[in-house]
């Protein structure tokens, strides 16, 4: 009976609106259906004396069966309010005109009758799914397309159907990619390999005074080893087992730009999606959407920092069945500081976003004095506009990645989500704490 008593169904967490209220919407006149063809759904718990509520319960269903009602859902368990009552809780659709009385005559037959508001219920936010093993970043690919070449005529490669071909050609390895493959390599062109030459050099010409330090330390970490050299484009795989062995964080191959939801999630389990094509040759220096340049100059160096790290996992951790609205206001957060984040160090201001360390002229114009520079708050910085086709009007300064890391944890635990998550990095599960 105990058990029984803790079932899972809990309507009595629902709030019991008065019948006026549950009926009121009676009252409107719809031209378009006759008021005796309306329906309306109703969640209805009565209760039923334990002796023998088996009779008892033949004559309820006889009152809802009498008034032709259809029944959506029935359950029942021990009241956990009065002894020796057994309550029932019923969804049922009834024609509007008879509703009134059904609930009046079962009434007679009841020791109790509650109204739930369907309302109310429907109101109570469903949990968005998401992912609670990393090998269910498998479903996690939904695509935004906005910057498609194919779709978007202002795309550079838009008039260049060997580019659209390419990318095709590229894009193919992400769509059949499965979480523990290793990555397939892409063998790079000449041309592509240029388009690659002239934005390592003007970058890294450009990192010694604009770079955060961290940057600046794996950027030459990843040229001692032999992976980053101008001439030619590192793969996938070879950068991915490079920073796993530094802060654990994986890489995995996008098609292109993905939902926010989904590219967030996959920062729970500490994966990076990376796209692997890259941007068109006419516009080194400048593109909106993610490439390889951008994921492996901007991005990767400083995924290889153990704080960086942390604090790119705890958006993806924040995100996890949090709303769309919620959701917006991570990835403004994401976009303001892992794409085009600055932070002090030393006394001077240096970047450490993504988007900036790897376009060559919007690095310039962010630690130039023209745009405005605020402080890093993720109340303030979540509802701050943007936009992803030009240079952002205003950047966001944080102290350090210690402290942005303690503002975000801060602002996650307000989040309103009605459980706790927690990364199991022993199986790479995400722990769903029930408790709040
Ligand atoms: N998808 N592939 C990819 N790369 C990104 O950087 C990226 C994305 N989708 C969404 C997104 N970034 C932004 O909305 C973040 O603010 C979450
Ligand atoms: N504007 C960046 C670049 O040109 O590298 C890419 C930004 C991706 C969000
Ligand atoms: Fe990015």
């Amino acid at each position: 009976i105990e058990d029984a008593r803790n079932a899972s169904f809990d309507y009595s967490a629902l709030p019991s609106p008065s019948e006026d209220e549950v009926f009121h919407e009676f009252n409107d006149d719809s031209p378009v259906i006759s008021p005796s063809e309306r329906v309306k759904r109703m969640a209805i718990t009565f209760g039923l004396s334990e002796g023998c509520y088996a009779a008892a319960l033949g004559n309820a269903l006889k009152i809802f069966e009498d008034r032709e009602a259809t029944l959506l859902h029935i359950e029942s368990r021990p009241s956990k309010t009065i002894d020796e009552v057994h309550e029932f809780y019923i969804k049922c659709e009834a024609r509007i005109h008879v509703c009134k009385n059904l609930v009046a005559s079962l009434k007679e037959v009841a020791s109790h009758v509650t109204l739930h508001d369907e309302k109310i219920k429907k109101d109570k936010k469903e949990v968005p799914w998401f992912p609670k093993k990393i090998s269910e970043l498998d479903k996690c690919t939904h695509l935004m397309t906005q910057y498609e070449p194919d779709l978007d005529s202002e795309h550079p490669g838009f008039s260049d159907k060997n580019y659209r071909e390419r990318r095709k050609e590229i894009t193919e390895i992400a769509f059949n990619y499965k979480h523990g493959q290793v990555i397939p390599r892409v063998e790079y062109t000449k041309e592509e390999t240029k388009t690659w030459r002239v934005v390592y050099r003007s970058l890294k010409e450009t990192y010694p005074t604009h770079a955060c330090s961290q940057h600046n330390r794996v950027f030459r970490l990843l040229e001692e080893r032999g992976l980053y050299s101008e001439n030619k484009i590192p793969q996938l795989e070879d950068v991915s087992n490079f920073i796993k062995q530094q802060t654990g964080f994986q890489l995995r191959p996008v098609a292109g730009l993905l939902s926010a939801r989904d590219f967030l999630a996959s920062l729970a389990f500490r994966v990076f999606q990376c796209t692997q094509y890259i941007r068109h040759s006419s516009s080194p220096m400048h593109t909106p959407e993610p490439d390889c340049c951008h994921e492996l100059l901007g991005h990767v160096p400083i995924l290889a920092d153990p704080n960086f790290a942390q604090f790119s996992q705890q958006i993806g951790l924040a995100s996890l069945g949090v709303s769309d609205d919620d959701i917006t206001k991570l990835a403004t957060l994401y976009w303001f500081s892992v794409e085009f984040g600055l932070c002090k160090q030393d006394g001077e201001i240096k970047a450490y976003g993504a988007g900036l360390l790897s376009a060559y002229g919007e690095l310039l114009y962010a630690l130039s004095d023209e745009p405005e520079q605020r402080p890093f708050n993720p109340d303030t910085t979540a509802l701050q506009e943007y936009r992803d086709d030009c240079y952002q009007p205003v950047y966001f300064v944080a102290e350090s990645f210690e402290d942005a890391k303690h503002k975000l944890r801060e602002y996650a635990a307000k989040l309103d989500r009605p459980f706790e998550v927690r990364y199991n990095p022993f199986n790479q599960t995400i722990d769903v704490l029930d408790n709040k």
